[in-house]
């Protein structure tokens, strides 16, 4: 990697801390996706990115920020980053998934809260994120009642703009939605001084649909059986979704799809023909969280699909660009968010326990493991739903609690070879 230490110098990392963060990132990756044979070799530019994570994307962001550009930085697929492109700003995605930042957080937040929330806030607290230090302002949305009280603390840390999501999927809900949506809009256009523009945010989708119908493409090629690609590779592209520069992002995952299409087509998988197919469903996994998908696939089980933010929910729908106006375009793009996501903040989250089923057939597994992140009470409640459900369907269903934490590795993985045995 190239030197750095300048470009963090002047965001105010903390170096010292920063430097320990630094060294215990390649140890991680390398265990968890250097052993693997047959990666496609377009895993190489992921591979890269991840080796870069806090140098090339965030020179760019600062080479941006120079050039009159400003960044936004969200924890929520519900934030739409088609209008921050449109106004010319970067969004980036602040979810933290590594236990480094968890202690940090715990000075100011209770221990019993999710460890996302806890490594967000450790990460900003701590300075030792240069995509934190980069942000302009933070968009948030009240989600989880964790989310929604961390926030106030955030708000002392950093210029923060909080949406206000509904709790009901119904005709008032969305009319809260779209209001929230255009109140973003606005407090953009302040940040940027810039007014938004049919055009502009025709483009903004455009760009971000382009980038949506990669990784559907990329999805589509795991259906195959044998799968041309791990869960675990699979995941990192999804999380590097997040933060890429989004037509780079979009022309390199459609050459990693290309590849794996030829693989489909003659046959070739990274595992063997007949190995379990696992769905995984549940919290956020957010880099460098690659616990669960590392122990699924070296205890002989393949994952070929997750519904979660960090999946199937982060692409599925798209806007509907048919309004020839500016007023119905921003509906259609609200709409596409509340329609397309389906959050266990909201109640009731029927369509979760369809989308799972759906996909479940869709993709011909033979297990559902559901992973909730330990204190995420949302998805933890919602286990039970899941459970009655799956039990109809005639489909097995692991459900696994964890956290950040390394040192419950073992547990998980006795469990998990329990479930593959029974399948
Ligand atoms: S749309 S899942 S990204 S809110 S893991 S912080 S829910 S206690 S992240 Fe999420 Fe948006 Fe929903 Fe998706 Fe709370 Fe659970 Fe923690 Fe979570």
């Amino acid at each position: 990697m190239a030197d750095y230490r300048e470009m963090w110098s002047e965001l105010g990392l903390d170096l010292a801390l920063h430097d320990k963060l630094c060294a215990a990132l390649p140890p991680l990756f390398e265990e968890a996706f250097l052993h693997q044979k047959d990666r496609p070799s377009g895993m190489d530019y992921f591979n890269m990115v991840i080796a870069e994570v806090h140098g090339l994307r965030i020179k760019e962001l600062v080479d941006h920020k120079r050039n009159g550009g400003f960044v936004v930085g969200s924890f929520c697929v519900y934030v739409p980053e088609e209008i921050v492109l449109a106004l010319g700003g970067l969004m980036v995605g602040l979810c933290a998934g590594s236990q480094f930042w968890v202690p940090e957080g715990e000075k100011v937040l209770p221990r019993n809260l999710c460890p996302l929330i806890k490594a967000a806030i450790g990460a900003k607290l701590s300075k030792t994120c240069p995509y934190f230090q980069s942000v302009d302002l933070v968009v948030a949305e009240n989600t989880c009642d964790g989310k929604k009280k961390a926030w106030e603390e955030m708000g002392r840390l950093v210029p923060t703009h909080v949406m206000d999501l509904p709790n009901r999927k119904s005709k008032e809900g969305m009319d809260l939605w779209r209001s929230q949506v255009r109140e973003l809009i606005k407090r953009l256009e302040d940040l940027s001084g810039r007014k938004l523009t049919y055009e502009g945010l025709m483009e903004g989708i455009r760009k971000v649909e382009a980038k949506r119908e990669a990784l559907r493409g990329l999805y589509e090629t795991r259906k195959a059986d044998p799968v041309p690609i791990s869960g675990i590779d699979s995941l990192v592209v999804s999380q590097i979704a997040f933060y890429d520069d989004p037509e780079r992002f979009t022309s390199m995952t459609n050459q990693l799809v290309q590849e794996c299409r030829d693989r489909v087509s003659s046959g070739f998988g990274v595992f063997p023909k007949g190995t379990k197919r696992i769905l995984l469903t549940g919290s956020p996994i957010v880099v460098p969280n690659w616990k669960v998908h590392h122990i699924l696939e070296t205890s002989g089980a393949s994952v070929v699909v997750e519904e979660n933010c960090t999946g199937t929910r982060y692409f599925k729908g798209s806007v509907d660009t048919s309004p020839k106006d500016l007023e119905g375009l921003i509906d259609a793009l609200a709409d596409r968010y509340m329609n397309g996501i389906n959050c266990a903040c909201f109640s009731p989250n029927q369509g979760r326990l369809d989308d799972v089923v759906e996909l479940a057939r869709e993709y011909k597994v033979h297990g559902v493991v559901d992973v909730t992140l330990s204190f995420c009470s949302t998805y933890q409640v919602e286990e039970g739903a899941l459970k009655r459900r799956l039990k109809e369907e005639g489909i097995p269903l692991l459900c696994l609690e964890t956290d950040y934490a390394p040192g419950d590795e073992g547990q998980l993985r006795t469990r998990v070879e329990a479930f593959l045995e029974s399948l």
